[in-house]
């Protein structure tokens, strides 16, 4: 049997949730096939990194009405998590502790952004945090989970992917497993809850 790498989490360790919003849940407008399952597990985490003193942050889809990746202007994706409506708030049961630092992305209407990390301050937060591992995890793993997992790896951080806390669209079949091969090919390590301990 092979043991079990143990993370130890402290203040140079940050919680990154991606993209936990109504619409990415079922009944959504872009919904995740069971999005919301994750849910439970991520507020285990989210309690682990409070305890531990860790940061957390939570990453949103934040598009204006007109962006440009919805299929009324050409793009990929029906319109969705439009700023201020009720599919861009998290979802209710996510359990976002006093202290989130709220990162919101894909706010210009001619710039897409899977990313957190893309037109966005996050990279200076966490560094003059002093972070040097982010834990990440949320929807989609085939899409903003990966995009931000591989920007993160780019900016000199130490990535743990979080497996258990992450669900895939998987528009064509393997999408999610073929991200994780690719985050895993970059750098990133990837880990569940109970590899997680605080010191
Ligand atoms: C996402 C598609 C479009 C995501 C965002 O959060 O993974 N996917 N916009
Ligand atoms: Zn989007």
């Amino acid at each position: 049997m092979k043991l079990e790498k143990r993370y130890i989490i402290g203040k140079d360790s940050a919680l990154l949730i991606i993209d936990v919003q109504n619409d990415f849940c079922p009944n959504g407008a872009l919904p995740v096939p069971d999005g919301d399952k994750i849910i439970p597990i991520l507020n285990k985490y989210i309690e682990k990194f409070v305890k531990a003193g860790a940061s957390i942050y939570a990453t949103r889809d934040w598009h204006p009405p007109n962006h440009i990746s919805f299929k009324t202007r050409g793009g990929t994706w029906p319109p969705h998590c439009i700023q201020n409506t009720r599919g861009a708030e998290f979802h209710p049961k996510l359990a976002l502790p006093k202290g989130v630092k709220i990162i919101s992305k894909g706010t210009s209407p001619d710039r897409e952004a899977y990313s957190g990390f893309e037109g966005t301050n996050l990279s200076s937060l966490l560094k003059d945090q002093g972070i040097k591992t982010v834990f990440i995890g949320g929807l989609a793993t085939d899409y903003c989970v990966k995009a931000t997992v591989l920007d993160a790896l780019k900016e000199g951080f130490h990535v743990v992917f979080l497996e258990d806390a992450s669900k895939g669209v998987d528009v064509n079949k393997g999408d999610s497993e073929r991200a994780i091969k690719i985050m895993m090919e970059k750098g990133a390590e990837k880990a569940t809850l109970s590899q997680i301990f605080t010191q």
